[in-house]
């Protein structure tokens, strides 16, 4: 049997829970290795681009998020094998990480510097990519952005609006995805309430 063991950060939002998502869901087992910051320091130069999210299969460590993503997907059966289907929700996820690249670059940053970056952000990248995902979610049918059902692409774009509604970023409103695309955020509630995400949570 294949062994799998996925490391990431010790929190449930990031790059790397849609992957601990698509595991749970087709019900692979996996090695869910979480690190405190202080951990990630220590080993960062055991992984190969001194980030994370890694997975080992049968020990052999595989970087980049969506390319992991893909691959647990098809395994899990959350992934189309239409190959527009697959291309539509490839847009999707990589649209997310342009989002994350965006969102990075204010990290660090302090005060009223972190405040103007992230009001230009909330502004500029964030409110295009929220309309451009809208644009995607309608262009799937409006329920689920490709396959007209649950994918990796939901998984994905569910942990970003989850975590923007949380508030975690400082100086993003927690409304911003109802403001600008109410139906991306009655898309993250449906992917919140469907049963097997559901049971990830009360595991
Ligand atoms: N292209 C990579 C980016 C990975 C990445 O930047 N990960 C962040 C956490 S989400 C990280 O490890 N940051 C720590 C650092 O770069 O020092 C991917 O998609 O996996």
């Amino acid at each position: 049997m294949t062994r799998f063991n996925l490391t990431y950060f010790d929190f449930d939002g990031g790059r790397g829970e849609p992957i601990r998502l698509a595991f749970h869901i087709g019900g692979i087992g996996f090695e869910d290795v979480r690190l405190k910051f202080p951990q990630f320091q220590e080993a960062q130069p055991s992984f190969r681009f001194r980030a994370l999210p890694v997975v080992e299969i049968d020990g052999r460590q595989i970087t980049q998020s969506n390319s992991i993503l893909r691959h647990v997907g098809k395994l899990a059966g959350l992934y189309p094998t239409d190959d527009l289907q697959a291309l539509y929700c490839d847009e999707v996820m990589d649209a997310v990480e342009d989002l994350n690249h965006a969102v990075g670059k204010t990290f660090g940053l302090k005060g009223d510097a972190m405040k103007q970056a992230r009001e230009d952000f909330v502004k500029g990248r964030l409110a295009t990519y929220i309309k451009g995902l809208d644009e995607l979610l309608a262009r799937g049918g409006g329920q689920y952005f490709a396959d007209g059902r649950m994918t990796v692409a939901d998984l994905k774009v569910f942990v970003e609006t989850r975590n923007l509604a949380k508030g975690i970023l400082d100086h993003v409103p927690t409304d911003i995805v109802e403001g600008l695309a109410p139906a991306l955020a009655e898309h993250r509630d449906r992917i919140t309430n469907d049963p097997r995400v559901v049971a990830y949570y009360a595991r």
